[in-house]
């Protein structure tokens, strides 16, 4: 890759329950990120990170769709315009985003600064779908609405919901799935999504499993936005995330799931590491681990 890296963090929270993602993208930097980054042979450049307004200076409820709950709604779409303008600033002078969350809410703007005109696949590594709306949401947390919402789907003509229409669901892929609402199920079912199981990387294995996601994202695409969800790894190997849940990938096949991301060269666009919470972490393996997937991910290679 000869691509500079810029770095950009969303130390944000207000889509997720649980206080500490906030401080993910320090825990992340903390962890030797750009030094990691740096012995694999790429230019890094940390443009710091995005203001997120403070949870409790703000009303969960202030703005809320007339049908549904999504806490946090007009403080989210504030962040993710912020986040597409770090994105896109990024891509048009020719480098390669990374983005460090925060909660997965903040994908909606990565997806909408790294889409702009193109046509993008997505490739989404999760436990969860972040497929429901704010009717079928059983939280209200906007981070288990994020794909949906960059799909369009849900109830809202407006940002944040539909901010990026040119996504083609054909070109989406996720992985890992393990623990789904039932309208969530719905939703995926209906949509024109790939979605491979946890059942999936069983069957077939996760290097046959992503290597069909990779053709999913980017057949007739011009690039691919990867999201990484700490919480697809099993919490033995990343116990710092908000929902975890078991039954995870392991070390060696998250790794080499990144390895095959690292193949698309070029076509990869942008990347995001989200989810990661320090508080409830174990001296700080998340974030660390976190780290290495990305250098994967970026060609990084044992030998
Ligand atoms: B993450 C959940 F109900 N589905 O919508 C929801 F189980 O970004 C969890 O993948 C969402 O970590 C998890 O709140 C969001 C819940
Ligand atoms: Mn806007
Ligand atoms: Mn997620
Ligand atoms: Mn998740």
């Amino acid at each position: 890759m000869t691509r500079t890296v810029r770095i950009v963090g969303v130390p944000m929270d207000l889509g997720a329950d649980r206080r500490g993602v906030d401080m993910g993208p320090s825990a992340i930097r903390y962890a030797g990120l750009a030094d990691q980054l740096e012995a694999t042979g790429l230019t890094c450049i940390d443009d710091g990170d995005v203001a997120v307004p403070r949870p409790e200076e703000r009303d969960p409820d202030a703005a809320q769709p007339t049908d549904g709950q999504a806490k946090y709604l007009a403080e989210t779409e504030t962040v993710t315009d912020r986040v597409a303008d770090a994105v896109s600033d990024a891509v048009s002078d020719g480098q390669l985003p990374l983005v460090l969350g925060g909660d997965h809410s903040i994908a909606i703007g990565s997806v909408a600064g790294a889409a702009d005109a193109d046509d993008l696949g997505i490739l989404w590594f999760d436990a969860h779908g972040d497929f429901n709306t704010p009717q079928t949401t059983p939280s209200g947390n906007v981070h288990g609405m994020s794909l949906a919402a960059i799909l369009g789907i849900g109830p809202f003509e407006d940002e944040p919901w539909a901010v990026t229409p040119e996504i083609d669901p054909a070109n989406v892929a996720l992985v890992g799935l393990r623990d789904l609402d039932d309208e969530e199920k719905r939703l995926i079912r209906e949509s024109d999504v790939t979605a491979y199981t946890m059942s999936d990387v069983d069957d077939r294995g996760v290097t046959d499993v992503v290597d069909d996601a990779l053709s999913v994202a980017t057949e007739g695409t011009d690039g691919v936005h990867v999201s990484l969800d700490m919480d697809w790894l099993d919490p033995t190997e990343a116990p710092g995330v908000g929902t975890p849940v078991r039954g995870g990938v392991s070390y060696r096949e998250a790794h080499v799931a990144m390895e095959y991301v690292a193949d698309v060269g070029d076509q990869l666009r942008s990347f995001e590491l989200v989810e990661v919470n320090p508080i409830l972490d174990q001296h700080n393996q998340t974030a660390e681990l976190g780290c290495e997937l990305v250098a994967s991910a970026f060609g990084k290679r044992i030998l």
